[in-house]
């Protein structure tokens, strides 16, 4: 049966007759099967990557790009009178991560899958994703985010696994979603839930009660680490994600003939981040069950995992009281002392201890002493690991700590997103850089070839046209400026506003810009991250007074937009010409927003940071922009303490206009005076990310920026050497290292 036909049996009609709900249905039941039929990758040793977090993002158009069946049923569609993308939008997002972290689990996934890889994921089946973001009063509001649909990718499997807490006994039930590679077999994702779980408990926004924890287990993704309230679910949801991963992997390899002595032979396990470290000791804890003694359990497990850190953040670095842990987990203690306990014996330095004299424990200090690899996520962020903030441990196991620069899927974040700039490039260089990465490079070949030059520039326009048609924005001959991203003070979007305040203040004042900008936003705050949410409330009311002022909207419009999630990524990168990547330079561990622009022919304006170092290595001088403090230099004001926002405020008059600015009259008419107050007190007065430092260095590179514009022909080259040298990016290279290195498989 061909691809019509399927369609046509399942909907019982005529395509043309059907609504998009019932051919979204049918085609994910078709895609389904297809993938269900897909030979399955196997190998004696397989991979675990336990993630709390997959941002997976909507999986319809991936899974038939991966199929190899997009173009067919687009025409066939099409042909009826149908759609793809209004097809599209009837799926819903499964937003089952917070950001960067959960993309790239995502990303890894597809590209091991694609390679031929036996790796599945592990996880947990979040009823409610990421919360859903609107606007009210210039306000962020948290609402649910269902995903879970009567028909979706979830299959509910057979599979249950016991899991004790203290007081308490559940069942995790294991659903799968199929992981199709690109042309190649399928893994799987594997989704822990329990049964019980109770929608009807969500009360007013995203509120409900923290102790039910029957009802609340898998309910929630945790939205980030600014949430004080829930540490103990969070706990919760850990342990019940890893042991029910551990009987998960213990149950394979014992059916593959492992004798749990050679566990390390079947199975190598990867930390992503420290939310699973819980795997190690419940492991350790289910060997000595199975008759190992404790010794060689420990040795078996450190053989079997390793560890991703994502972030040099110290207060995103996850330490537990013991306290909670006796709490939820008691029988994890033991095992967690002992595994401090032969620490404290061989090292004298307290600071690598497991159980500090707090009582508290270092989730990533066990993944460091019992793992076998401990890797970074970009080059400067492995070297900021190794020199500094794990200097100690490094100087222990030097042989463990290693570099994954980060990379993304193209299959999503070109194929899908970019369709005009990928048939460019097919007919450009041929579709060998869709297996190969790398044969991007060709394209520098077309670097002076004004037709090419030219198609780069209508591609662009149009995707603009598009995200305009789509944002109900008018404007697409201005200059899109983008900054998206979850939003966090270290990211500092709050530089970017103070730059759009600047600006808007020499235009009233009779300074016409040579270019017209369109600054774009996208962010989503913790809910609990007071700062964070005066920040999105600041860039609010600016959007407001600047969009309503005719004197300035020729020249300048914000756009925040609402709700951003990987579906809005997808719309906003390929129409981007600006990629704002502006952190402070030792704090941004990779970013992986950078690379998506980058592909997509955008030119980063950025610090010295994250892999923007690896990006500005590639692509040179020329075309890049790049501003601000390095790292080294903001290491040592942070180990000097000598950075005084307040003398910046005091001294540079620009600065001390754009600050007062935050709460003059203007922007109390549309805002609130708390929030407002809070803010331009906490940047004049802390400004622990030195927004003010890096002002004018910005507000210059940013000028530059806009100049270089303006020559259509030597921006366009840019663009071709941006998109030229993404294919270092890609994640099927950043697979090909981590099973290098670390998994070899
Ligand atoms: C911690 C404790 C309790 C509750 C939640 C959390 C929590 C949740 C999410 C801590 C961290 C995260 C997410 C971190 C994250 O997304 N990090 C980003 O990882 C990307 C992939 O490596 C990098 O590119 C980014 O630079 C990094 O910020």
């Amino acid at each position: 049966m061909n691809i019509q036909e399927t369609l046509q049996q399942k909907l019982g009609k005529e395509i043309a007759q059907a609504s998009n709900e019932e051919i979204y249905g049918a085609l994910l039941s078709m895609v389904q099967e297809m993938a269900g039929e897909k030979e399955r990758t196997d190998s004696k040793k397989k991979l675990y990557y336990i993630s709390a977090e997959f941002l997976i993002g909507k999986l319809l158009s991936n899974n038939m790009i991966n199929l190899g069946i997009f173009n067919e049923v687009k025409d066939v569609l099409a042909q009826n009178g149908k759609n793809i993308a209004e097809i599209e939008e009837v799926e819903p997002e499964p937003s089952l991560g917070n950001g960067g972290l959960g993309r790239l689990a995502a990303c890894f996934l597809d590209s091991i899958a694609t390679l031929g890889l036996a790796g599945d994921g592990v996880g947990l089946n979040y009823h409610l994703g990421l919360f859903k973001q609107e606007f009210k009063n210039n306000l962020q509001r948290e609402t649910p985010n269902p995903w879970i649909e009567e028909k979706s990718w979830l299959k509910k499997t057979d599979v249950v696994y016991p899991v004790s807490f203290k007081g308490l006994n559940v069942n995790a039930r294991m659903y799968d979603i199929e992981v199709t590679g690109y042309n190649n077999k399928t893994n799987k994702l594997h989704l822990f839930d329990i049964d019980s779980v109770d929608e009807t408990i969500v009360e007013d926004g995203i509120a409900f009660n923290k102790e039910d924890i029957e009802k609340n287990l898998t309910l929630f993704l945790y939205p980030d680490d600014s949430d004080e309230n829930g540490r103990l679910l969070r706990i919760y949801q850990q342990y019940f994600m890893v042991s029910a991963g551990a009987q998960l992997i213990l149950d394979e390899c014992t059916a593959k003939g492992c004798n749990l002595h050679d566990l390390a032979d079947y199975a190598v396990i990867q930390i992503n981040d420290t939310h699973p470290t819980m795997v190690i000791p419940e492991l350790i804890r289910l060997l000595v069950e199975r008759g190992l003694d404790m010794d060689e359990a420990i040795e078996v497990v450190s053989k079997t995992c390793a560890y991703t850190n994502h972030t040099i953040l110290a207060e995103a670095l996850e330490k537990w009281p013991v306290y909670y842990l006796k709490k939820v987990v008691p029988q994890l203690m033991p095992i967690i002392e002992v595994l401090d306990d032969k620490v404290r014996r061989k090292y004298e330095d307290e600071s690598v201890s497991i159980i500090d004299r707090n009582d508290t424990v270092h989730m990533a200090h066990i993944d460091i002493h019992y793992g076998f690899s401990v890797n970074g996520v970009a080059s400067l962020h492995t070297e900021i690991l190794k020199e500094t903030e794990l200097n100690n441990f490094y100087k222990i196991y030097p042989e463990k700590f290693n570099n994954k620069t980060n990379g993304i899927t193209f299959r999503r974040w070109l194929l899908h997103c970019n369709p005009a700039l990928t048939e460019l490039l097919d007919e450009l260089i041929g579709e060998g850089y869709k297996k190969d990465a790398a044969e991007l490079e060709k394209l520098l070949a077309f670097k002076d070839d004004d037709k090419v030059l030219d198609r780069l520039v209508e591609i662009k326009h149009a995707n603009k046209e598009a995200l305009c048609k789509y944002l109900e924005e008018t404007q697409g001959d201005t200059i899109f400026d983008i900054q998206i991203k979850r939003l966090h003070e270290y990211k500092r979007q709050q530089l970017n506003a103070l730059y759009i305040i600047d600006k808007y203040l020499e235009i009233k004042a009779g300074k016409i810009p040579a270019a017209p900008v369109t600054a774009i936003f996208g962010a989503k705050a913790a809910p609990a991250y007071v700062i964070a949410k005066d920040i999105i409330h600041l860039i609010l009311c600016l959007q407001e007074i600047i969009n309503n002022d005719p004197e300035v909207s020729p020249y300048l419009k914000v756009v925040m937009v609402e709700n951003y999630n990987v579906t809005k990524a997808e719309k906003l990168i390929p129409a981007c010409d600006i990629s704002e990547q502006i952190s402070l330079a030792s704090k941004e561990a990779s970013g992986t927003g950078n690379m998506k622009f980058m592909l997509n022919g955008a030119v980063t304006l950025g610090t010295e940071d994250g892999a923007n170092v690896e990006i500005h290595e590639l692509v040179g001088n020329d075309n890049i922009f790049v501003f601000g403090a390095s790292s080294d230099e903001v290491i040592e004001h942070y180990a000097k303490a000598d950075y005084v926002a307040r003398d910046f405020y005091e001294k540079n008059p620009a600065i001390k206009a754009a600050i007062d600015f935050i709460t003059s009259e203007e922007v109390l008419k549309v805002g609130e005076k708390e929030n407002l107050e809070r803010l331009q007190h906490e940047i004049i007065s802390k400004d622990w990310f030195m927004t003010l430092l890096d002002f004018d260095s910005y507000k210059e590179k940013k000028e530059e920026a806009l100049r270089a514009y303006a020559d259509q022909k030597t921006w366009a080259k840019k663009t071709l050497v941006n998109i030229a040298k993404a294919g270092y990016f890609s994640s099927d290279r950043t697979i090909e290292e981590y099973n290098r290195d670390i998994w070899h498989l």
